[in-house]
C-alpha cells in the first residue's frame, strides 16, 4: 500500500461551528478514504510503488488520468487538514507574517485575494498560499491539480469543492473561504512550510 489515510491532526469535533464533526465524517471518512483506496487499487495496476507522496504526485502527474486525480487528490486533502487548526485564524505570526506584509500590503488584502481566488474557481477545486519565484502568491487549481507539480512551494490551502461546505455553508463559498481565513487557517503550518 502506498497511500494511507492520516489521522485528522485535531478532534473531528474541535472546528466547530465553523467546520462540522458531519462534515469530517464525509469528507475525510469517505471522501479522501475513497482516493486512498482507489488510488492504491490504481498504483498497483500500474506498477508503481513508494511511500514518498511528493514524489507519487510528481511521478503520477506525469501520467494523468484517474491515477493522477486520486493520488493528487490524497496529497491536496492531507495538505488540507493540516491546513486547518483549532487554533487557527486571525492574525499570523512568525515569517509569514511578514512575507504577507510584504507581498500582498496587509492581512486584510491578502484575505480579500485568497477569497475572491476561491470564489473564482469555476467548478470543483483548491485555492492555495504558495511561495514561487520567491514571492508568496495565491493559485487556484483545477479538480486534483496542484501547484506542487509546477515548481511552486505550497504554504497552505483550501478544499472548494462543494463536498468541503455544503453542509455547514450550503451554497455559501464565500462565507466558507472567509471563515477559513478568520478561524481555522493554521499559521503555524504555513510558517513550517515557508521554512523548509
Ligand atoms: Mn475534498
Amino acid at each position: 500500500m502506498s497511500l494511507h489515510l492520516p489521522e485528522l491532526p485535531f478532534a473531528k469535533d474541535s472546528l466547530a461551528p465553523h467546520m462540522s464533526a458531519d462534515t469530517f465524517d464525509y469528507h475525510h471518512g469517505k471522501h479522501h478514504n475513497a482516493y486512498v483506496v482507489k488510488g492504491n487499487e490504481l498504483l498497483a495496476d500500474a506498477g508503481i510503488e513508494g511511500t514518498d507522496l511528493e514524489q507519487l504526485v510528481h511521478d503520477t502527474a506525469k501520467i494523468g488520468g484517474a491515477l493522477f486525480n486520486n493520488v493528487g487528490q490524497h496529497y491536496n486533502h492531507s495538505f488540507f487538514w493540516n491546513s486547518l487548526s483549532p487554533n487557527g485564524g486571525g492574525a499570523p505570526t512568525g515569517d509569514i507574517a511578514a512575507r504577507i506584509d510584504a507581498d500582498f500590503g496587509s492581512l486584510d488584502e491578502f484575505k480579500a485575494q485568497f477569497v475572491a481566488g476561491g470564489v473564482s474557481q469555476f467548478g470543483s477545486g483548491w485555492v492555495w498560499l504558495v511561495e514561487r519565484d520567491g514571492k508568496l502568491a495565491i493559485e487556484k487549481s483545477a479538480n486534483a491539480e496542484t501547484p506542487l507539480t509546477s515548481g511552486a512551494k505550497p504554504l497552505v490551502v483550501c478544499d472548494v469543492w462543494e463536498h468541503a461546505y455544503y453542509l455547514d455553508f450550503q451554497n455559501r463559498r464565500p462565507d466558507f473561504l472567509a471563515s477559513y481565513i478568520d478561524n481555522l487557517v493554521n499559521w503555524d503550518f504555513a510558517n513550517a512550510n515557508l521554512a523548509a
